[in-house]
């Protein structure tokens, strides 16, 4: 009895959240027409994540301070000539070394200090601000 009756009732909810997606498709479409017609209005609603870059190089953090949005992601890059240096903030770290990269996605605001552990006396300092 269950068995024959759950199929129907799971079609026809299934029938109703694709009524549903195609509503909020044509509701999106339009968003986006009113968005594109209104240079500068609601047009950060349709932007997607960002990969920000931070360059280490001569000792320093290049940007010191970046400004990101939530959900950006930030890459670090060595450049310093095989110096090594991490990216150590309260929580979590890159690892030692002396090229390559370390991203981090940034899903909460705030702002979030950190250095690398081996120059922070040299002043090898960052921040970054997340919107
Ligand atoms: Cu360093």
């Amino acid at each position: 009895m269950i068995a024959v009756r759950s199929p129907e009732r799971r079609s026809g909810s299934a029938r109703a959240s694709l009524a549903a997606a195609s509503t909020l498709a044509i509701a999106s479409a339009l968003a986006l027409a009113i968005a594109g017609a209104l240079p500068g209005a609601a047009a950060s609603t349709a932007r997607s994540a960002a990969t920000h870059t931070v360059v280490l190089k001569n000792i320093r953090f290049h940007p010191a301070t970046l400004s990101i949005r939530r959900g950006d992601r930030v890459r670090w890059l060595w450049r310093d000539g095989g110096t090594e240096h991490n990216v150590t903030f309260h929580r979590f770290h890159s690892r030692t070394q002396g090229s390559g990269s370390y991203t981090v996605r940034f899903a909460h605001a705030g702002t979030f200090s950190y250095h690398c552990s081996i120059h922070v006396a040299e002043g090898m300092r960052g921040k970054i601000v997340v919107h």
